[in-house]
Parts: structure tokens; C-alpha cells; sequence
């Protein structure tokens, strides 16, 4: 293939994946449209039990795959019993991750407080990315237990790593707004304790925020240019 072509074919295939910002592979999703993923809680979708498809969830820990088409972003994994989302009182899953590398990132052991079992709710996924906050949503159906097998689609792709971080643009959304309770980074100031990160997953060995504070906007410029070169390598590759 002639240079100019193979240029032009790199930068269709960045543009491209700039578009799609992320996808949530399991549990299903209640809606993906990537131009309202930007609207919060749930990317532009209000969840209905009644035609969505809702997901056997296990209380002691299942299966949440994403698959993160930024070169990096920083998650939050939070869950509600309020079947609409719109009231804001979310539960913080476990602590914020970043992910550096793009594509697949599987938290295979997300827990939520035992008593919700038998109960219907909300897992929700937000990510700071490159361009701003982006969420989705997945109905599901909480059960007791823990998973007993990870779905197919519970991987993470090659390259990819996670760090524990505390991220200010997430925090306001770790334990909702609502009932007068202001909320800071280190969790402390809910005003009820069940809202707080009281729940550990499967990831409990790893020391909570252990790794540096560092977000995305702090990395030196000359390694997240090779980031997003190296991912547009990869995103051509995988077009090829
Ligand atoms: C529901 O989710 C499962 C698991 O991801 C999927 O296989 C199935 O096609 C989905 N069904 C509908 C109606 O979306
Ligand atoms: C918020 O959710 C918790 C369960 O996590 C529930 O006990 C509480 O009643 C809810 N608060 C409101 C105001 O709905
Ligand atoms: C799911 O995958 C993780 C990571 O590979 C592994 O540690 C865990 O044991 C698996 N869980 C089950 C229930 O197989
Ligand atoms: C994916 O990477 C994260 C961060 O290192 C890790 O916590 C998780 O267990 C990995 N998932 C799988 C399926 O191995
Ligand atoms: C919750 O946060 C949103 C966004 O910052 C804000 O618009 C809203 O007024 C807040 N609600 C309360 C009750 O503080
Ligand atoms: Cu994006």
C-alpha cells in the first residue's frame, strides 16, 4: 500500500475509535448510542425492567467487561437499587481503577452489600476519559453467591494495565449527591454508611489507592503522544 494510503487509513481508523469511546460487554447494556453517552446516569438510556435485558448479578462478586477504546481512562463501578437511576444514590463498588491501554478491561469480582440480593437494580460504569465523562448501565437482577464461572467475555487485552487512583471528577458520583451529604475523596463525609466504599471485591489484596494519585492530565506530554501513537498503531492493526 502506497504511504499517503496506509496515513490516510491510520487516521480513518483513530478517527473512528475516538468516536466510540467505550462499550459495557457484560453485564448487557440498557442502550449504547455513542453521541449520548456523554448524559449521565446511564448514557442518554433509562433503564425498564420490563423490556430491557436484565441479568442474573451475583452480591458476592461477578463479572462487569468493558471494553475502553481510548488509550486510557479512569473507571468507577458503582451500583443503586433505585430502578431508574435518577435519584442519585449510587454505592462506589470498589476503588477507582485506572486503566492505561486500549480495549478490553474485566473486573471479574465486583461485589455489592449482601442484603440487596433478591432485589432489582442498577450497575453503572463511568469513565473519565480523554474527552470528558462517559457512562452506561446494565439492569440487573441481584442474586445471592458469587459467580461460579467468568463469562467469555471476562478478559483483558494484552498491554493492558490498572492502577488504583483517586480521580476529583469521579468522586462527586462515587456516593450520589442527594440527602445533603457532601462527599470527599477519601469517603469519610456520607452522611450514611452504607454509601461509603464499605464493600471490598475480590480485588481486596490490592491496598486501596496504593498506587500514585496520577490521572490522565498529569502524564508528560511526550508519553501520551506515544500512547496515542501506539494506539493508533493498534487500531489500525486490528483493521487489517
Ligand atoms: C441479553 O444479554 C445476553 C448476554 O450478553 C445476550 O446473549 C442476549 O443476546 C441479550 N438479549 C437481548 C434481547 O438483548
Ligand atoms: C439509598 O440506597 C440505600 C441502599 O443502598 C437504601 O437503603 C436507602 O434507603 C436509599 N435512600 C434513598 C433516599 O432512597
Ligand atoms: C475469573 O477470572 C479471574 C481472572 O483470571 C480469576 O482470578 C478467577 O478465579 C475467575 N473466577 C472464576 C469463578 O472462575
Ligand atoms: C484485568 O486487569 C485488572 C487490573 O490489573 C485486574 O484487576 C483484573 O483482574 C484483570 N481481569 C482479568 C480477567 O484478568
Ligand atoms: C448534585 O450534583 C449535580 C451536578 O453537580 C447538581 O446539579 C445538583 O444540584 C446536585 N444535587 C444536590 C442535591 O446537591
Ligand atoms: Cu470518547
Amino acid at each position: 500500500m502506497a504511504p499517503l494510503a496506509s496515513a490516510a487509513l491510520l487516521l480513518a481508523a483513530s478517527a473512528a475509535v475516538v468516536n466510540a469511546h467505550f462499550t459495557l460487554d457484560y453485564p448487557p447494556t440498557v442502550g449504547f448510542n455513542e453521541d449520548k453517552e456523554p448524559n449521565g446516569p446511564c448514557g442518554g438510556f433509562t433503564p425498564d425492567f420490563t423490556t430491557d435485558n436484565v441479568t442474573d448479578f451475583h452480591v458476592g462478586g461477578d463479572n462487569v467487561a468493558i471494553n475502553l477504546l481510548h488509550p486510557q481512562g479512569t473507571w468507577l463501578y458503582r451500583a443503586t437499587l433505585d430502578q431508574t437511576g435518577a435519584s442519585n444514590n449510587w454505592t462506589q463498588l470498589m476503588p477507582e481503577v485506572m486503566q492505561t491501554g486500549l480495549g478490553k478491561f474485566c473486573q471479574p469480582a465486583i461485589a455489592v452489600p449482601e442484603s440487596w440480593a433478591g432485589q432489582k437494580g442498577i450497575v453503572g460504569v463511568v469513565v473519565d476519559a480523554p474527552d470528558g465523562l462517559l457512562y452506561q448501565c446494565a439492569a440487573v437482577n441481584f442474586v445471592a453467591g458469587a459467580a461460579t464461572s467468568n463469562q467469555s467475555t471476562c478478559t483483558n487485552s494484552s498491554g493492558v494495565t490498572g492502577s488504583y487512583v483517586t480521580d476529583a471528577n469521579l468522586a462527586p458520583l462515587a456516593a450520589g449527591n442527594s440527602s445533603a451529604s457532601s462527599t470527599d475523596a477519601s469517603g469519610t463525609a456520607s452522611g450514611t454508611a452504607t454509601q461509603t466504599a464499605s464493600t471490598t471485591s475480590g480485588t481486596s489484596s490490592s491496598t486501596k489507592n496504593a498506587a500514585p494519585g496520577r490521572v490522565g492530565g498529569s502524564v508528560p506530554l511526550g508519553s501520551a503522544t506515544a500512547v496515542v501513537l501506539a494506539a493508533m498503531l493498534g487500531s489500525a492493526f486490528m483493521l487489517l
